[in-house]
């Protein structure tokens, strides 16, 4: 194995505290935008760039998923962090074969994150061959032979393990599970196992659809909005808008957060000058700052107000909703008699009277949106956290009309189209009888590994080819250590992608980098120009077409990678990847025949907006088995901290997409230059004894086994007692690999016993 370092080097850079900020965006907003556009790729392609974000017949923005509004910004309809990707993606930075000749991996390795995706567009496949450090440059004939030649030496085709990242685009998601699927697995691990897959188990229950409910305008309509373990300041800014809106309309915004996150509680829209000069709209009416964890608890306060009111004052229960529209809703009603009231302010950290109000002014205004994302979904809990959640619309019957509903806010850009194409380990039945019957084979029908089991198997070496269409595989997910060394175990490790990440680093015995297009780029292929469509947390179907030139004329798109790969295998190669990689039309027509909802697909994606997927509950028709939505609920489960330990989550800075980091700011939050911190309540600092910015070790410990992160500033911040914050994927090495949600098996890396150790000098 090689002597790579898997966790990012503990180096200072020079940490600066401010105060936390007031208000998100505005001006500071543009400057931010204007600095990262003209470090990465000069003004002027960047302005032309930002022009077409978003727009119609233009590029879908690869930063986050949430939707367009149907009325586009003449200045363009972005924002910070969305041209903070774009500048990543469009840089004039190359990463060519010279600067791999430069450096060996071990090198590399020792890099920061920050400074390892500062190399640039990557422009040739590489190939590190078994024993050595460096890369060296390679034809794509000698990487796909390569590849074919691993996989047909597979001794079943489950030895082969397949993951995707959320940007991956329909038509490529489509075909790369189609060729999964022929190969002979459905080990088809995704960044969804890492994020959102606890609202899919807990929606698809509930509502019969692991999707949300309602549409954008739905938000401006809201009489409330619940913005539930999510921080949209940073990571989806562009909702600041919605909120915004709901709030002109007369509604009410409620923020459940261990942090008060600047962006909902308030906005200031870079785009409107008047903005900008009276200072932006206070958005949160209520921040109940809840422990870490602490949601289940919350929710089962507010479900046994809501009973109260309903006793007390009547007309709360929608009661024709949930006579018509459900079931088990007796063991749901009964089951808020036994809310220990007390019990579940502990725990949650809020008080009795501050549950009652927010019960009261959802049982007054109706029509509530519940909006939520990764606070929610990496916890021990999650599944029954959301379930909760969904029990509160269905006794006020907020669900399946307008200006109500479910609202898991997505976080890659396409990684709820991906799932719509079939990436997805456990394939649902009916999705697997259509590729049977197109394409005359059986398609595995046994789970495939998650992103947890695949880990697992890697270091059983039951693995013996990884590829990565996108995502950084060894940063993103969980125990870092064991992680990569299970990777190391890999005869070959393939990715596909734009930019240097520590997994091309942290690789198999032998390793492929496979440099493709962006979204920003033009894709030309024998057919002519293509675009692609992706699907966004709304569940509108859309196009995506580039518009700059490669960043270098070795660079393939994704469909055309996956069709060659395809070509090369020999159990795939009977299927058309020339005519499919020649013109994406034939591809849509392949989805179009196979998956519901996308009748007449290239005409109508070539329509302004796009269309919308069905979507039963949207419309007050529930999926679920019986035709009903169900009432679940699950006892509240107490988890005892020991003295001298706390709660850690690990969270994003306001400088980072995921593992890629932007810069070392998290300017909301006033910690400037550095992302060695730990965000700790000044009381609990007082009582440890610790002084401001002391450096500190972080030793979690699960199931009697340590694990340990060095060299951490401790800083004060506005948190509850007993909870701590800190940023990943520095403290990934931190999260146990089964420690992770139930039912729906991903990671939680919110949720962390911790305790602090001095630190005395040592290397990190
Ligand atoms: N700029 C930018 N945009 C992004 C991303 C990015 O990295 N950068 N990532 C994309 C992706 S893939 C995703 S999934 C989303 C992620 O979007 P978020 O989910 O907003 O991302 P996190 O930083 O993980 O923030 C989680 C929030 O939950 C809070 N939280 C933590 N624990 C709890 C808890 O127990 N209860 C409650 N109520 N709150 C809690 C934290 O304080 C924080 O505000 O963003 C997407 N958009
Ligand atoms: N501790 C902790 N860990 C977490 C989380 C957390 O909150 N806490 N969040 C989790 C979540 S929500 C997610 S979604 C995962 C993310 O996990 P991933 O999706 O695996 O990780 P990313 O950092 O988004 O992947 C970045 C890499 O994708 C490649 N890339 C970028 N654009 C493209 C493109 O257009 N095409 C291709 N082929 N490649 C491209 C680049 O090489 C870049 O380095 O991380 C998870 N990990
Ligand atoms: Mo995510």
């Amino acid at each position: 194995m090689r002597n790579v370092r898997i966790v990012p080097p503990a180096t200072l850079t020079g940490i600066r505290l401010k105060h936390l900020k007031d208000a998100a965006c505005g001006v500071p907003a543009i400057t931010s935008t204007i600095k990262h556009i003209a470090d990465e790729m000069g003004m002027i392609k960047g302005w032309k760039l930002l022009q077409k974000l978003n727009q119609k017949d233009g590029i879908d923005c690869p930063g986050c998923a949430w939707p367009d509004p149907t009325h586009r910004s003449k200045l363009g309809e972005y924002c910070e962090n969305g041209a903070k990707a774009i500048a990543e993606e469009a840089t004039e930075k190359r990463c060519t074969p010279d600067f791999f000749a430069q450096h060996t991996v071990e090198e590399m390795s020792d890099w920061s994150d920050y400074i390892i995706g500062k190399s640039g567009r990557i422009t040739n496949p590489m190939f590190l061959e078994k024993g050595s450090s460096k890369y060296k440059p390679v034809s794509w004939d000698f990487a796909l032979s390569r590849i074919a030649q691993e996989l047909d030496n597979c001794a079943t085709p489950d030895e082969a393990v397949f993951y995707t990242s959320g940007r991956t685009g329909n038509e490529a998601a489509f075909l790369y599970q189609l060729f999964v699927r022929k190969f002979g697995t459905n080990n088809l691990p995704d960044c969804s196992n890492l994020c959102h897959e606890s609202s899919g188990t807990a929606l698809i229950e509930s509502l019969g659809i692991g999707k949300g409910t309602v549409k954008l305008e739905d938000l401006y309509i809201a009489d409330a909005i619940l913005v539930i373990g999510q921080n949209p300041g940073t990571n989806h800014p562009r909702m600041m808008a919605a909120l915004s809106k709901c709030k002109a309309n007369g509604g009410k915004i409620i923020h459940i957060n261990p942090l008060p996150e600047v962006g909902t509680t308030k906005f200031i829209d870079p785009q409107s000058p008047v903005e900008i000069l009276k200072g932006g709209t206070q958005l949160a009416d209520h921040f109940l700052q809840v422990r870490v964890g602490g949601d289940h608890a919350l929710f089962k306060m507010i479900g046994h107000y809501l009973k109260n009111l309903e006793q007390e004052i009547g007309g709360v229960l929608d009661q024709k909703f949930v006579e018509e529209k459900t079931e088990g809703f007796i063991n749901y009603w009964n089951s808020l008699d036994e809310v220990n009231l007390d019990e579940c302010a502990e725990i949650s950290g809020i008080s009795k009277a501050q549950a009652f109000e927010v019960a009261e002014l959802i049982s007054k205004k109706r029509n509530i949106i519940s909006c939520w994302a990764m606070g929610l979904t990496q916890q021990k809990k999650a599944v029954a956290i959301i379930q909760e959640v969904v029990n509160i619309h269905l006794v006020l019957g907020a669900v399946g009309k307008p200006g109500a509903g479910l609202c898991p806010v997505r976080g890659h850009s396409n990684v709820q189209g991906d799932r719509t194409m079939g990436i997805n380990e456990k394939p649902r039945e009916p999705f697997l009888l259509a590729l049977d019957k197109r394409y005359n084979f059986t398609a595995p029908r046994e789970h495939g590994f998650d992103a947890v089991e695949a880990i697992e198997a890697m270091s059983k070496n039951q693995v013996k080819i990884f590829i990565g269409l996108g995502g950084n595989f060894v940063s993103a997910t969980p125990d870092s250590v064991f992680t990569g060394k299970a990777m190391q175990r890999v005869p070959l490790t393939v990715h596909i992608s734009t930019k240097l990440n520590r997994s091309h680093l942290v690789t198999g015995e032998e390793a492929l980098i496979l440099p493709c297009l962006g979204r920003t780029e033009i894709d030309l292929q024998e057919g002519g120009e293509q675009f692609v469509t992706v699907e966004n947390s709304m569940g509108i179907v859309h196009r995506s077409r580039g518009s700059v030139t490669p960043a270098s004329e070795l660079c393939m798109s994704e469909p055309a990678i996956v069709c060659e790969i395809g070509n090369a295998c020999k159990k795939t190669s009977d299927l058309p990847w020339k005519k499919w990689r020649g013109n994406y039309d034939f591809i849509r027509e392949e989805i179009e025949a196979t998956i519901p909802g996308f009748d007449n697909y290239n005409k109508r994606v070539r329509g302004v907006d796009g269309f919308y997927l069905p979507n039963g509950p949207r419309e007050g028709k529930f999926t679920t088995p019986s035709g009903k939505a169900q009432f679940r609920t699950e006892p509240l489960q107490h988890i005892e901290i020991p003295t001298g330990h706390y709660v850690l989550m690990t969270i994003r800075t306001h400088d980072q997409f995921n593992t890629t980091v932007y810069g070392l700011d998290d300017r909301y939050r006033g910690v400037e230059n550095e992302r060695r911190v730990v965000m700790m309540n000044e009381e609990d600092i007082l009582k440890a004894g610790f002084q401001h910015k002391e450096l500190v070790n972080i030793v979690s410990i699960h199931e009697g086994v340590e694990r340990k992160a060095i060299k951490f500033h401790i800083i004060p911040y506005d948190i509850p007692k007993g909870c701590v914050g800190t940023y990943f994927p520095e403290t990934n090495c931190l999260v146990p690999l089964h420690h992770t949600a139930e039912r729906s098996n991903t990671p939680i890396s919110k949720f962390l016993i911790v305790r602090f150790e001095k630190y005395n000098g040592e290397e990190g």
